[in-house]
């Protein structure tokens, strides 16, 4: 590494790949992946290799938010003003709603891809400080299904398994993932280890045939929204042959029974029916799910984003339960995050229904224990709205003030009709982006610019439950912010004006000092990271929790002892009834539409979209 490289890491997918950061000083010059970062080991997708093209003079130029920009008549023109003016306004504005309306009134929209930092503050922000549990992120559209699968089955919001059970599977179950395309470094992992391993057999559940499924042993193109009768459908032959383990499931497990019971309809002619695929390769998927050495299950957005996104995670999960291919080197569930710190907006638990450290608001106890960390009285127990109820609040007035920070709805969110409504009727909407492109900052009232990519510090959590250190290499541009200080500059002045003279809540200069008070919520938590500092992340490099005090590195695979994160330790079977497609279709609406990443793009492509040889 020479003085003008940075260790950082790529602000793309789940995969978490490392990368090295070459600048002058001034400018980002190059990257390269990071040969010495677990998850990727040096290699870059065509997204990651061309990140420094989207930091160039011209691309900051023609499309960085620079200054903070108040739009003081609506579809009128901004004008820009200083970061003083535009926070004092900030407050200003959310104090006035807050005695108005109360502190309900009031929605914070935030994103997987803010840093768990920038995600603490706002969160300690909203129901520490302000009192409203009305924070929710885009996650809500993402992994919030996977989520609850775990937690549902397992006990806890906590991956099993890791990347490298890659190597040791014996059987690989993708379901819902176009992996290929959509976490491709990962991908590439999959092909080493099939060329490592020929005897490896693959299966992809996926209606399309994807460049994931051309890998595939078997492709099982079911028809969209039927996964819980196929992984049904599985445990029915698994049962008829003898291929569970009733050893594991007597001394591990609950609550097999009522699915035993349920699933006995899902007999092979059934199944084949209703997913469209043939009977016998039904079999062969139980055949190799159940009975190989070790079976690892990656899944994706086409099990969760589904009207029955939990059932069919925790399908899925319960037939790693009852065949017992978890808790062992190649087996067990492992869902894939999209966005790079989709597991650390989890972790310090800023989604309307969580609280900090994987702890439940619906828990008195958990919500005592949080307000005595933050030093704050109480936390609310009444839960916020989800991402999807915020917006539809905002549209019919009873949410007066939106702050989104780091994802743009306006493009993203489902029902553009009721998004731009809410939009057009708060009182308040203040976008937090980076990126001028973006849609929703038409409809800013205040537009703050935040760092991005490159100017940045703190960490993200990739899918395997690995955190790492993000680090800038170069100053952000014009007057753009961090966001963890914009959200400190707006909770400072509005300590100032609801609790005057009392020390702050948020005394944080570097975003160190909050992964700090982060780590101590974490104490005697599943996801304990009492024993992991800044300083190790960089000596020891990149961990994955739970990684206690006195523990010498992070731990690589969860259950391997068989106790699960619920009261009595058993893991939990769900019986969840395959319901069709809540919209079928008819003779009217014959097709199905269904959701699908570009390889080459991300998301809103506010960042890709810059660079034209990544529309291929
Ligand atoms: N290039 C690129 N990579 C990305 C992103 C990006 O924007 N661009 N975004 C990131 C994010 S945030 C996410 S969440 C991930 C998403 O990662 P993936 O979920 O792997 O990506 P998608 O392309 O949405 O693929 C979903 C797959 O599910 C299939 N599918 C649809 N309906 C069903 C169904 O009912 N059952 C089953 N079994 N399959 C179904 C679709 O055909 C599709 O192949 O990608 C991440 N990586
Ligand atoms: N139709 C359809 N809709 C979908 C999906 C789908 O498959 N189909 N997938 C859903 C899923 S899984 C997801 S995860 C969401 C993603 O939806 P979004 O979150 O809207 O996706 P992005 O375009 O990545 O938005 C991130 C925004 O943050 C800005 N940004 C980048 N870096 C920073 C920074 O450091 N700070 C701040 N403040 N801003 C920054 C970017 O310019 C960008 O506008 O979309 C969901 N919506
Ligand atoms: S696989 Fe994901 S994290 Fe890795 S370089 Fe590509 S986009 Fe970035
Ligand atoms: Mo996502």
């Amino acid at each position: 590494m020479r003085p003008s490289e940075t260790r950082s890491t790529c602000p793309y997918c789940g995969v978490g790949c490392g990368v090295i950061v070459e600048s002058d000083g001034r400018r980002i010059t190059g990257v390269r992946g990071d040969p010495q970062h677990p998850a990727n080991a040096g290699r870059l997708c065509t997204k990651g290799a061309t990140l420094h093209l989207t930091a160039s003079d011209e691309v900051t130029r023609q499309v960085r938010l620079l200054r903070p920009q108040l739009r003081p008549r609506r579809g009128g023109p901004l004008q820009p003003m200083g970061w003083d003016d535009a926070l004092d306004h900030a407050s200003e504005r959310v104090a006035d709603i807050v005695a108005r309306h109360g502190p309900d009134a009031l929605g914070f929209y935030v994103s997987g891809q803010l840093l768990t930092e920038d995600y603490y503050v706002f969160n300690k922000l909203a129901k520490g400080l302000l009192g409203t549990n009305n924070i929710d992120s885009n996650s809500r559209l993402c992994m919030s299904s996977a989520v609850a699968g775990y937690k549902a089955t397992l006990g806890a919001d906590a991956p099993p398994a890791c990347y490298e059970d890659l190597v040791h599977a014996q059987c690989l179950f993708i379901a819902g993932s176009n992996t290929a395309w959509a976490h491709p470094i990962l991908f590439r992992r999959i092909e080493d280890a099939k060329r490592a391993n020929p005897g490896l057999r693959i299966i992809v559940v996926d209606p399309r045939r994807t460049e994931t499924a051309e890998v595939a042993d078997l492709h099982l193109p079911l028809l969209p929204g039927t996964d819980v009768m196929l992984f049904h459908g599985m445990l029915h032959v698994m049962l008829r042959e003898g291929w569970t383990r009733p050893d594991y499931i007597a001394a591990h497990t609950r609550g097999f029974e009522a699915l035993e019971a349920l699933v006995r309809q899902a007999t092979p002619e059934r199944v084949a029916q209703v997913c469209g695929i043939a009977a016998a390769d039904l079999v062969t998927a139980a055949r190799w799910f159940a009975t190989s050495q070790a079976t690892l299950s990656l899944y994706c957005q086409g099990l969760n984003q589904s009207s029955s996104g939990t059932a069919k995670n925790a399908a899925l999960i319960d037939l790693h339960l009852a065949s017992a291919q978890i808790g062992r080197p190649g087996a067990g569930p492992l869902s894939l995050t999209g966005q790079p710190n989709a597991m650390g907006g989890r972790e310090v638990g800023a989604m309307a229904n969580l609280l900090s450290a994987h702890r439940d608001l619906a828990d008195p106890a958990h919500r005592a224990e949080v307000a005595a960390l933050w030093g704050v009285e109480s936390v609310p127990a009444r839960p916020g709205r989800s991402a999807v109820q915020m917006f539809e609040a905002a549209a019919d007035g009873e949410i007066r003030a939106l702050w989104i920070a780091c994802t743009n709805p306006a493009q993203s969110m489902p029902d553009q009709a009721t998004v731009r409504r809410a939009l057009e009727r708060a009182e308040f909407v203040v976008v937090q982006e980076a990126f001028e492109t973006a849609a929703t900052c038409a409809f800013a009232d205040l537009l703050l610019p935040a760092a991005s990519w490159g100017e940045k510090e703190g960490t993200v959590t990739n899918s395997e439950r690995r955190i790492s250190r993000v680090r800038a290499a170069v100053a952000p541009p014009g007057e753009a912010l961090p966001d963890w200080r914009i959200a400190v500059g707006l909770a400072r002045r509005l300590e100032a004006r609801m609790r005057p003279g009392q020390p702050t809540l948020f005394p944080y200069e570097s975003p160190e000092e909050i992964w700090n008070e982060h780590r101590e919520s974490t104490r005697g938590r599943d996801l304990d990271i009492t024993g992991l500092s800044y300083a190790m992340l960089g000596t020891a490099g990149p961990q994955q929790w739970p990684i206690p005090e006195g523990a010498a590195s992070g731990r690589a695979r969860l259950y391997e002892d068989g106790i699960f994160a619920t009261a009595d330790g058993r893991a939990e079977f769900s019986a969840i009834t395959w319901r069709p497609l809540a919209e079928p279709t008819d003779a009217r609406h014959p097709f199905t539409l269904i959701t699908g990443r570009l390889r080459d793009q991300w998301h809103g492509m506010t960042r890709t979209g810059t660079l034209g040889r990544l529309f291929g």
